[in-house]
C-alpha cells in the first residue's frame, strides 16, 4: 500500500530547478519517490503513509520555490 499526495510548485523554470525540488522533497522519511513537471509545475509525492503536507512545503521552500495545494 502506498499514499499518493499531489501538490503544485511555482517558480520552476528549469530542469535544474525540478531536479533540486525533486531532491528536497525526496529527502523526506518515508518518501519512495518523487516527480515533478517543469510545465505543469505538478508534484507527486508516493509514501507509505500519508506525508505531512508541512513537510513537503518546508522542502519546496528548501529547494527555493513555493508550493500549493494541487488545482
Ligand atoms: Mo537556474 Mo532553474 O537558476 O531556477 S535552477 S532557472
Amino acid at each position: 500500500m502506498s499514499d499518493t499526495a499531489t501538490f503544485t510548485v511555482s517558480g520552476m523554470t528549469c530542469g535544474h530547478c525540478v531536479a533540486s525540488v525533486e531532491e528536497e522533497v525526496s529527502e523526506i522519511p518515508g518518501v519512495q519517490s518523487v516527480e515533478v513537471d517543469l510545465e505543469s509545475g505538478r508534484l507527486v509525492v508516493v509514501a507509505p503513509h500519508p506525508v505531512d503536507p508541512a513537510l513537503v512545503r518546508a522542502a519546496v521552500d528548501e529547494a527555493g520555490y513555493t508550493l500549493h495545494d494541487a488545482e
